[in-house]
């Protein structure tokens, strides 16, 4: 057991949190809670699923991916005491934005949210001229949301802020697409000196042939900074048969230079097995998009989304993940 690894960041004595039942030895384990978000949560919600939550106040905000019966993919905010229970605003985020062009909202999912400068900031896959980029938004207190520029031209998805700036810039992970589904996907890493111009990209990841993230990757909460990397969860993709099959593995990227794996698992550490993930809207898919983090106990509380249906928790306790994850390096 490595006992030096350390998450930086603050301490969460409030963080959601089941221990690893007896009978089980994996790495990641599920809540025996899940799915925690039912897809009929509020009365105009098809499905709520790949969605972000955070500390805030001693409590928890977040924001959800609703896709409405109208099967409309919006953005909602919801607040919750204990990080299990929520509630969730029946009207979607109406972002104020001084262009009407970019303020025009066509579609948003997969949000990410993160706490920088002060600020919570969200990114999510944002359709602009019916094609997906990267919207970039804030807020300070969850009433009123800002939207900036698109970060990137079409098509994007996956845009992932890091919680600080490294080297002088803003950075984000993302994924450059198309307009479809995507039979490919490498991550990469981009800076910007003011949240607006995104440049300086470099290459971090490819998928592997033949194995679970074979067909793309693309990064899912905010990486998780330790002492030794970047502790980034991400999903890959493998073409089935019957489809494209979603899976979580994890790797530690350079502190200074996070287009620079230092390790990154060979097997996954969780893919779609329960029925809840296996069965819904899109089979086969855990997609996780967003991490609580305990620098205190080293714990890590996983919010995923299930078969495009249901968000579902799972937990890691760092140590533990890191060793794994360098044991089972590619
Ligand atoms: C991706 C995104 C995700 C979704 C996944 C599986 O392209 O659209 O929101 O979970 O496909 O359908």
């Amino acid at each position: 057991m490595n006992d030096k690894v350390k998450i930086i960041g603050e301490s969460l004595s409030n963080i959601p949190w089941e221990d690893r039942p007896p009978d089980s030895e994996n790495v990641v384990w599920r809540s025996a809670k899940n799915p925690i978000i039912p897809r009929d949560l509020i009365p105009k919600s098809n499905s709520i699923f790949n969605s972000a939550a955070i500390p805030y106040k001693n409590k928890f905000a977040g924001v959800f991916r609703v896709d409405h019966k109208s099967r409309e993919m919006k953005l909602h905010r919801g607040f919750s005491d204990d990080g299990f229970s929520w509630k969730i605003d029946e009207n979607s985020i109406k972002f104020i934005c001084d262009d009407p062009e970019i303020a025009n909202f066509e579609y948003g999912y997969d949000p990410r949210l993160v706490k920088l400068d002060e600020k919570y900031y969200i990114t999510w896959c944002n359709g602009y001229n019916h094609q997906p980029t990267i919207g970039v938004a804030y807020t300070e207190e969850f009433e009123k949301f800002y939207q900036l520029e698109n970060a990137y031209l079409p098509f994007n998805r996956n845009g992932v802020l890091f919680p600080r700036k490294i080297n002088g810039k803003y950075a984000m992970l993302n994924r450059p697409s198309d307009n479809g589904h995507t039979p490919f996907g490498d991550i990469f890493y981009s800076e910007s000196p003011d949240m607006i111009h995104w440049g300086c990209h470099r290459h971090v990841m490819t998928p592997i042939p033949f194995t679970w993230q074979s067909t793309k990757v693309g990064a899912g909460p905010i990486p998780i900074e330790t002492n030794i990397g970047w502790l980034l969860i991400y999903h890959g993709v493998l073409t089935s048969c019957n489809g494209f099959v979603y899976s979580m593995g994890a790797a530690i990227l350079d502190l200074e230079k996070p287009w620079k794996i230092l390790y990154r698992t060979k097997p996954y550490l969780m893919s779609p097995q329960k029925l809840y993930e296996c069965v819904g809207d899109v089979p086969n898919v855990f997609f996780p998009c967003s991490a609580l983090t305990d620098s205190e106990t080293g714990r890590i509380t996983i919010y995923y989304g299930a078969a495009d249906t249901v968000t579902c928790l799972a937990y890691a306790k760092v140590d533990e993940l890191i060793e794994f994850i360098k044991g089972n390096t590619i």
